[in-house]
């Protein structure tokens, strides 16, 4: 009670407070937002890269099928970031790590360089680096439900081009503040683009995709994903909605900053709504689950992406949100501030 209301009187004073048009800095975000986007070259590169993978791999397993996935193919990819990739395989014989071992032999005979099998890791995968591209890769194996929920994100960000945008200039945002660090108990990529997401949802500029009349049908081990994925039907749907990039921006620093509540809200973009911790019974800590920021999986609905998250960086994660959240409010330079380096 008390400190929701505390928090609202400070977040009415900063709006009243405020004293730039925030609009009039969209250009500026928008040009960083074009500087860190992929040039054509290097999407066919990418390409390139999984054709020739795609040729050498199918000879040894005919049967197989390699999906990009990741940042190179949800279309939330910055220049010059790592490829991720996924071998999709039925193979009852091979264990996933001897599928690891054989895969790294396969290459090694291609002429492909830095080969590492990593088999002990949590997703165990084989590290590559392709000196025709010059392109770094990961290859996983059998992990369909991250190419699943890559599709998903693309289709998103089709449907309104401000998600795009926003969701560049988060992780641009994270990764400068060195919020973007999952082995350091900060946040993926891939929850960073869910949230933007979710904050897109509600302010009516995206669909709940998922809530919608299925047309896509994929069964992942027990997990039925089913959404909508016709969206070029929907690149209309928030064009009511006219608020800027700066603007948007703003209401994503505000929202972690100062309305979400910590202790019984889980963001939800299955739903496309705030659902409660309660429900899901993710109001304790089980295991290395603390639930201390809650963002819900879209397909995979157990699993909380903010569950890396401890006691020590959910402090630094809250302090990174006020402070963005400031610097949209106050700061006569918002697009420089806000990317200072950490
Ligand atoms: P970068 O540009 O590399 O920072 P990315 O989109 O490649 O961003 P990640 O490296 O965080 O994102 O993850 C690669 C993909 O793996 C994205 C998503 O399809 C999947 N993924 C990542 N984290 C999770 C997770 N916790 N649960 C399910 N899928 C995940
Ligand atoms: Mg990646």
């Amino acid at each position: 009670g008390h400190h929701v209301s505390s928090q609202r009187v400070r977040f009415q004073r900063r709006i009243r407070a405020c004293r730039y048009d925030i609009d009039q800095f969209s250009p500026s975000f928008l040009s960083i937002f074009e500087s860190l986007v992929p040039s054509e070259e290097e999407i066919a590169k990418q390409n390139q890269l999984l054709i020739a993978l795609s040729r050498l791999i199918t000879m040894e397993w005919p049967n197989s099928k390699l999906y990009l996935y990741g940042s190179c193919a949800n279309s939330f990819g910055f220049s010059n970031s790592d490829i991720d990739l996924c071998l999709s395989i039925d193979n009852n014989e091979m264990s996933k790590v001897d599928i690891i071992l054989k895969l790294a032999d396969i290459l090694q005979a291609g002429n492909l360089q830095n080969i590492q099998a990593l088999t002990r890791a949590r997703v165990p995968i084989v590290k590559l680096m392709d000196p025709d591209t010059g392109l770094s890769c990961d290859i996983c194996v059998n992990n369909l439900l991250a190419v699943v929920n890559t599709k998903l994100l693309r289709d998103y960000a089709q449907i309104d081009r401000r998600l795009r945008q926003l969701a560049f200039i988060v992780k641009h945002w994270a990764k400068s503040r060195r919020v973007n660090e999952t082995y350091q108990g900060t946040l993926s990529s891939y929850a960073y683009v869910i949230m933007c997401i979710h904050l897109l949802q509600l302010r009516r500029i995206l669909p709940c995709l998922q809530e919608m009349e299925a047309t896509c049908y994929v069964t992942v081990d027990d997990n039925h994903c089913a959404y909508f994925d016709q969206v070029d039907k929907l690149n209309n749907y928030g064009a009511h909605n006219k608020e800027t990039i700066s603007s948007l921006l703003w209401a994503f620093f505000h929202y972690w900053a100062y309305q979400h509540d910590y202790t019984k809200d889980v963001i939800s973009i299955r739903t496309g709504r705030i659902i409660s911790k309660h429900m899901k019974d993710w109001t304790r800590r089980v295991g290395n689950d603390r639930h201390l920021i809650c963002i819900e999986d879209p397909f995979e609905t157990s699993h909380d992406l903010g569950r890396v998250v401890d006691k020590f960086s959910i402090k630094i994660l809250r302090e990174e949100f006020e402070r963005a959240a400031n610097i949209l409010q106050y700061d006569p330079n918002p697009s420089v501030t806000l990317f200072e380096p950490y």
